[in-house]
């Protein structure tokens, strides 16, 4: 399988892949224990559910590179733009996983690669096509591992702001944590280093400045910042 064939499948890592990321010591949990066995055996997913989802979802067309709208993107942030320390920055997935992960930038890039082109569409009225790239939800999900329970993902964000999705449209394969945009570092603004990008969501839905992962089976009474103030909360598009 050439690497190109392992990032085309995007339903399932593959067990080269994981191998590979083992070997670049990305496969280590919070506690710091390696995620494979004595003999180099990588336990495999057992949570069927999940294993479901990630084979149930219909990839939304995209657009050609030459349609991106870089103009048309207005930046729309409650708060401004957070500070952050990007030498000590980490991500975390936790919650009702078997696998809390903590990585740096350095171990998400690690991860497959991919980029997509599409409209993010806000309510209040503009809509831009651009293209997002880096790495699928879904990968970081399996790393991760979600119990059988798993419904719903909380994201937490430096500025603040939160969102929780439902866990089939987090393992959707356009569901992206981005790190770059119109091919460039993704800029401060539109929530370096990590946001969210989907086809499938609204412009809200699309958590920037994304520091915290949060797998659970229950949604709160605090679903979300627009959410809770009275906007839908599947923001479907
Ligand atoms: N952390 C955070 N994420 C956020 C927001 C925000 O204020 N804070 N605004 C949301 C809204 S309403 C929209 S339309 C998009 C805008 O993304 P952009 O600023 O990159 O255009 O980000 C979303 N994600
Ligand atoms: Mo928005």
């Amino acid at each position: 399988m050439s690497d190109k064939e392992i990032l085309a499948d995007s339903s399932r890592i593959s067990r080269r892949q994981l191998f590979q990321w083992a070997g670049a010591g990305l496969l280590v949990n919070v506690a710091g224990t390696l995620l494979y066995d004595p003999i180099g055996r990588i336990s495999m997913p057992i949570n069927e559910a999940f294993e479901a989802l990630l084979l149930s979802s219909q990839p939304t067309p995209e657009f050609p590179i030459t349609a991106i709208e870089p103009e048309r993107l207005i930046v729309n942030s409650f708060r401004g733009i957070p500070s952050i320390d990007l030498a000590n920055f980490q991500l975390t997935i936790s919650g009702e996983v078997d696998r809390p992960l903590a990585l740096k930038m350095a171990d998400i890039q690690q991860l497959p690669f991919t980029s997509m082109v599409i409209r993010q569409v806000c309510v209040e009225g503009w809509a831009a096509i651009v293209q997002w790239g880096g790495i699928r939800l879904r990968d970081l999900l399996t790393l991760a591992q979600p119990r059988s329970g798993a419904k719903y993902v909380y994201f937490k964000s430096a500025d603040g702001y939160y969102e929780s999705w439902d866990l089939a449209s987090v393992v959707h394969p356009q569901t992206l944590l981005a790190y770059q945009m119109n091919g460039k570092d993704l800029p401060a603004e539109n929530g370096a280093p990590l946001r969210l990008a989907a086809p499938i969501k609204l412009g809200y839905k699309q958590s920037k400045w994304v520091t915290e992962v949060v797998v659970t089976s229950q949604l709160l009474p605090k679903r979300g910042y627009w959410e809770d103030l009275g906007y839908e909360w599947f923001g479907g598009l």
